[in-house]
């Protein structure tokens, strides 16, 4: 062991000693201990075997024991029983900021909390408030940052996740040995929350490649770093992988890499059934494992690959094993939406509730950006945290934006603003606005805000109730999940679903990747039903309108086509559509 991994050996002891409640001189030992080891100018492995450590500054001879043992045989029993004795969920609540070993302490004697889960639970029945030294603040703070902690540790947003990647894809792309090159795995499919990020090169020089990828900006520490692959932790706290590999591996590289694990297993029992051999290297005409370049099918794109195996190609969106490959054995796959087929939102938000920018300064910048049309759809009166409109307030929001239509219209522009409300379902099911009111918009959707706490049978039918007022177009963000934040109110998908297909209302895609909801995972269900999509937004500002790039991408992995999704209809047939409910149920 070198100097950092004693000392660092040696502060983690300062603090499970410091947990276990043990005296404070002692603790501060190993805190010291582990400073003169750090700050050493000999080299550590010298000093020890010339057992001179007992002239370092503050370290006795039960320290120099353990350090001893530590260089020379790389652990330390005394640590190991250490670790084995306390809780795990102690240490890993030290991650939480704010949270140090007398805090995590005095919560475990108190209320005998031992995970993170515990402590959360216990933040919320606000039980961490009125212990002795804590309060209301801290008691926030703790949620906060178990919160942030969740999300920064283990899994990101697509949204985060991509504008980070795509920086680096592009500095291997104009480096002058990189062949090709493309994100791989759970990004590259385009799901929802991503675990790291996968790069894949190809070269013929991987060893500089790769010395080129660990010295980009943005890099924290390099994690791992061999010839043709390497780990990087990047500062917004995203993993990310490169591999390079030669130009005529990439395709298999590339198809392997991108997965999923599960579509996978599927294409490799597939080429095996065919008396062949796929893997992360080629497909190879043999009954064993191999890589003999040898028996190589020839392949130099993934789509070749596909061909080989008798299948059509199926766009990584799809490689999810839900019946991608059976299907493309018969015919191609549905041609899927691009989000360039978007010609507005329909659900989103004016300073007249909780937005950030007034209609007139939006109806400005989504015309600028190519779209036809936007709806304004702001909150009902009922969600007054949101600053939700009265049926007044709307009445007046309504003139102001014929004014700017027709505004729009006297210079000549085809775009339009859409009138509407986002209305909410109330807890006993009514609408937060009447019939009479409702039926003067453009674009009504109907959403829960309150009562997430029901039961399912009750939160359904208030969804259900929603779909079968005849002025309702839309249901939005269908369960109220919040990626990585707060998990979805129960209610039966295939019920709501059900009644939107009887009733000809449609379902929101809250393209806000906070949400990306209802789930992809529905989608082909309700597109066998007929019903049809609609990806919205949920803007709240300007820059909100990029979601609908991320939201198409979410749609195509929920097999959408572009006759599903109704804001990709032109502003005339939009609006003959949006009529149709109205007339049928009358
Ligand atoms: P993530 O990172 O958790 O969001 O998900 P992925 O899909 O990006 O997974 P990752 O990064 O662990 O691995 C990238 C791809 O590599 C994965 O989608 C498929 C492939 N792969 C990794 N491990 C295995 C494996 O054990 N078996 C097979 N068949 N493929 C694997
Ligand atoms: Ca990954
Ligand atoms: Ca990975
Ligand atoms: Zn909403």
């Amino acid at each position: 062991m070198d100097k950092d991994q004693v000392a660092e050996v040696l502060t983690n002891i300062a603090v499970l000693l410091e947990l276990k409640g043990e005296n404070p001189f002692k603790t501060r030992a190993y805190v010291n201990a582990a400073r003169t080891i750090e700050t050493m100018s000999e080299p550590l492995a010298m000093v020890v075997s010339e057992q001179r450590l007992g002239e370092m500054k503050g370290i006795g001879e039960a320290l120099q024991k353990k350090i001893t043992e530590l260089v020379t045989t790389g652990g330390l029993a005394y640590y190991e029983e250490l670790k084995a004795a306390t809780p795990p969920g102690l240490v890993a609540m030290l991650d939480i900021p704010g949270l140090g070993p007398k805090k995590i302490k005095a919560l475990h004697d108190e209320l005998g909390i031992e995970t993170v889960e515990l402590l959360e639970q216990a933040c919320k029945d606000g039980k961490i408030a009125g212990l002795k030294g804590f309060g209301e603040k801290t008691q926030t703070n703790i949620l906060e940052g178990i919160h942030r902690r969740r999300t920064y540790a283990s899994r990101h947003l697509i949204s985060d996740a991509l504008p980070t990647a795509e920086p680096l894809l592009e500095a291997l792309r104009l480096h002058p040995d990189v062949i090709r090159c493309s994100t791989a795995g759970s990004l590259r499919r385009h799901r929802e929350v991503i675990g790291d990020i996968d790069l894949l090169a190809s070269s013929k020089q991987p060893a500089e490649v790769i010395d080129y990828f660990t010295h980009q900006p943005g890099i924290f520490n390099v994690i791992a770093k061999g010839e043709t692959k390497a780990s990087v932790l990047l500062e917004g706290g995203i993993q990310a992988d490169l591999r390079v590999v030669s130009d005529a591996e990439y395709p298999f590289a590339l198809l392997y890499f991108t997965g999923s694990k599960e579509h996978n297993i599927v294409m490799r029992q597939r080429a095996i059934d065919r008396d062949l051999r796929l893997n992360e290297y080629g497909l190879f005409r043999s009954g064993a494992e191999t890589r003999d370049p040898k028996l190589l099918v020839n392949c130099r794109t993934e789509e070749e690959i596909f061909e080989k195996l008798g299948l059509h190609y199926i766009p990584p969106e799809l490689r999810e094993d839900t019946g991608e490959v059976a299907l493309a054995e018969k015919e191609p796959l549905p041609r899927l939406i691009e989000w360039t087929d978007l010609k507005g939102s329909l659900h989103n938000h004016s300073t007249w509730s909780d937005g950030h920018q007034q209609p007139a300064d939006i109806a400005r910048a989504m015309r600028e950006l190519g779209l036809a049309y936007w709806g304004i759809t702001d909150h009902s009166k009922s969600s007054f945290q949101a600053n939700g409109l009265d049926a007044a307030r709307v009445r007046q929001q309504l003139k102001e934006i014929r004014q700017i239509n027709e505004d729009l219209a006297a210079e000549g522009s085809d775009f339009r603003l859409l009138t509407g409300a986002e209305v909410d379902i109330l807890k006993d099911g009514r609408l937060d606005f009447e019939d009479d009111l409702l039926a003067e918009l453009d674009v009504v959707i109907a959403s829960i805000h309150q009562s997430f706490n029901q039961s399912e049978e009750e939160t359904t039918s208030r969804l259900v109730g929603a779909a079968r007022n005849p002025y309702v177009h839309i249901l939005g963000h269908l369960t109220g999940r919040l990626l990585l934040e707060r998990e979805p109110y129960k209610m039966d998908h295939r019920a709501v679903i059900d009644a939107c297909a009887e009733t000809g209302t449609w379902i929101e895609l809250n393209a806000s990747p906070l949400r990306f909801d209802m789930d992809w995972r529905w989608w082909p269900y309700a597109r066998s039903k007929g019903v049809k999509c609609a990806i919205n937004c949920d803007a709240h500002r300007f820059e909100h309108a990029g979601f609908l790039r991320l939201g198409a991408g979410i749609a195509r992995k929920g097999w959408l086509t572009r006759e599903d999704v109704v804001n990709t209809l032109p502003l005339d047939k939009l609006r003959s559509e949006l009529g149709r409910k109205r007339a049928k149920m009358q």
